[in-house]
């Protein structure tokens, strides 16, 4: 029998709205401060992972930075994220990417749940600053899980939340990371994105404005009768 999803689950940064590119402006300011370059490249291994965890790995591009202390560690994660915040001051509903916001509506007609899978702690507010919250039946956020994207638990902790069983939940992901983290979770996923880093997405598209409904139920559909 083909099942119909019961459950969307969104990424917020990259999928909902562009903000992968103020982290990255705002990590860019960082590490030059400390003396290290990253570029676009390599800032695609930061997508979706939590923000000590993408200090670590900056901090990693110069051995004499290895073995900072903690506090200090904690004061850099803390100083890009003010940067951060000023650069997403100017966020409103203008900021929601392409497709997104007919994808919402045409879940709400299907009775299909909507919910946030986010490893940003800033993803409350930024979904308020979008205008979007009332949208969502649950938001999980980095502050609700123990372990970060690509672990399952962000996506598990929104299907459970919801009382749908995994198979039935579609985790829409702009992150090698996320894409990961929805596949470990034996949900269906969706990346959005180019095929070098999403390789391993259940269903590809180049950007949200390419996120039609018909076409994820197709392609879900097509999966649950070959599993
Ligand atoms: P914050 P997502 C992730 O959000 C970003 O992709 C990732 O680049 C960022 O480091 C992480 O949130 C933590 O964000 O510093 O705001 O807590 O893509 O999972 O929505
Ligand atoms: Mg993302």
């Amino acid at each position: 029998m083909t099942r119909s999803p019961r459950a969307f689950i969104f990424d917020l940064d990259g999928v909902i709205t562009d903000t992968a590119e103020y982290h990255f402006l705002a990590w860019k300011k960082l590490a030059e401060e400390l003396g290290v370059s990253i570029d676009r490249q390599f800032n695609e291994q930061l997508k979706g992972i939590s923000r000590m965890e993408s200090l670590e790995r900056i901090l990693e591009l110069n051995s004499s930075l290895l073995n900072l202390p903690y506090e200090e560690k904690l004061r850099l994660a803390n100083q890009k994220n003010e940067h951060y915040l000023e650069l997403i001051q100017s966020i409103n509903s203008d900021s929601i990417l392409p497709g997104i916001e007919d994808l919402l509506q045409k879940c709400k007609q299907e009775n299909i749940k909507i919910a946030l899978g986010s490893a940003s702690k800033n993803a409350p507010i930024i979904v308020d600053k979008l205008g979007i919250t009332k949208h969502f039946d649950y938001v999980v956020d980095a502050s609700m899980v123990k372990n970060g994207k690509p672990h399952p638990e962000t996506f598990t902790t929104a299907a459970d939340f919801l009382n749908i069983p995994y198979s039935e939940c579609i985790g829409l992901e702009d992150a090698a990371a996320g894409v990961e983290a929805v596949n470990e979770a034996n949900m269906f996923s969706v990346g959005v994105g180019e095929v070098k880093h999403l390789s391993h997405a259940d269903f590809l598209v180049g950007d949200t404005s390419e996120l039609v409904f018909e076409e994820i139920i197709k392609h879900y559909k097509v999966k649950c009768e070959v599993s």
